[in-house]
């Protein structure tokens, strides 16, 4: 979003900015949240949650009709250490290539299509099959997490989502005991996705876990956000959460899971494979290529705090990697 000749994923704001420029957020803010839905966020800077305040750009697709579902129950063992992030920010400002390469493509995303949607569950499976999403989600265990989510550009944010464990998920789909992964894809539809014609993109986005990633407590899949449908620009109708890795694994609008015993290429993997590879744990002691990832910029606070290992979440899943040292855990 600073530098408009480079895809914004390439760079993070904390290294394309003067440090103590970086460090003065509220100045930034003013000078560089030129978009209008953004600059209208700035005035909410500084403060968790603020009850009564217009609630960003999440107002509910007219074409989704998954409303009644909401609120859900919230699963109280997933805890902050922080303010909820400002919903002004965290659907104005997102990743979603597809619609484009910039952060505001919140109102280009609104072309996204909800119904009809399905999910299918193939490869290594008992029985392949296409489940509509409004079926499958009457089968789900429907909850609500608070968890923290972290970019690998350096910025982080705190929200609740609504869901489902991936667990319950994978269950359905009764995968085979060869079954080392699962494959996710997100649609594939140049027409109404702009960002799919950008040719040089290897579409449609990929993303996978092992099995016992998938099946960890903490992988969770989103189809809501504080309280409501989740707004298309962040992944509806259905998208991944793993919070302990960096952002980009946690795949939006998914259309299929695969199970395999072959470790899957990712989509950032086949862009630039020694920046964006399969594990891609959080770890601020490990730096990006370009970037130091010892700290984050706190969605909507002005601040910057450090970044902890795993995200923070190490004791629900610091034992999956024990006596993967030799892979590249952390990039
Ligand atoms: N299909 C798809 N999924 C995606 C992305 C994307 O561009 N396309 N971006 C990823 C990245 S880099 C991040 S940080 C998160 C951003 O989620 P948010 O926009 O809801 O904050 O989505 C991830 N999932
Ligand atoms: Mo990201």
């Amino acid at each position: 979003m600073l530098i408009r000749s480079r895809r914004g994923w390439e760079l993070p704001e904390s290294a394309a900015t003067p440090e103590e420029v970086f460090l003065n957020r509220r100045g930034l803010l003013k000078s560089f949240l030129a978009a209008p839905a953004i600059a209208a966020a700035g005035s909410l800077i500084g403060g968790p949650l603020l009850a009564g305040t217009a609630f960003g750009q999440t107002e509910i697709a007219a074409d989704d009709p998954t409303a009644k579902l909401y609120p859900m129950p919230r699963d109280e063992r997933f805890k902050l250490d922080r303010a909820i992030t400002d919903p002004s920010e965290s659907t104005t400002y997102t990743n979603y290539y597809e619609f484009g390469s910039q952060k505001n493509i919140w109102r280009a995303a609104q072309k996204l299509k909800l119904r009809p949607w399905t999910v299918t569950f193939d490869g290594m499976v008992e029985r392949e099959k296409t489940v509509d999403i409004d079926t499958l989600l009457a089968q789900m265990p429907l909850q609500e997490r608070l968890y923290r989510h972290r970019c690998v550009e350096a910025w982080s944010m705190a929200v609740p989502w609504s869901g489902f464990p991936l667990k319950a998920l994978v269950d359905f789909a009764q995968p085979l005991g060869s079954a080392k992964y699962v494959v996710m894809k997100t649609f594939q539809n140049p027409d109404m996705a702009s960002g799919q014609r950008q040719f040089w993109y290897p579409w449609p986005y990929v993303e996978g876990l092992t099995m016992a990633e998938a099946t960890n407590e903490l992988a969770f899949m989103v189809t809501g956000m504080y309280g409501k449908p989740v707004p298309k620009q962040n992944g509806a109708p259905l998208r991944l959460a793993v919070p302990w890795k960096y952002g980009f694994k946690s795949i939006k609008s998914i259309v299929s899971l695969t199970f395999t015993d072959q470790r899957p290429v990712s989509f950032w993997e086949k862009i630039q494979a020694s920046e964006y590879g399969f594990w891609a744990n959080v770890n601020p002691e490990v730096p990006h290529p370009r970037w130091s990832q010892a700290k984050e910029r706190v969605l909507g606070t002005g601040e910057t705090v450090p970044t902890q290992l795993y995200n923070g979440y190490g004791e629900f899943v610091a034992d999956l990697y024990k006596g993967l040292e030799g892979e590249r855990l952390y990039l």
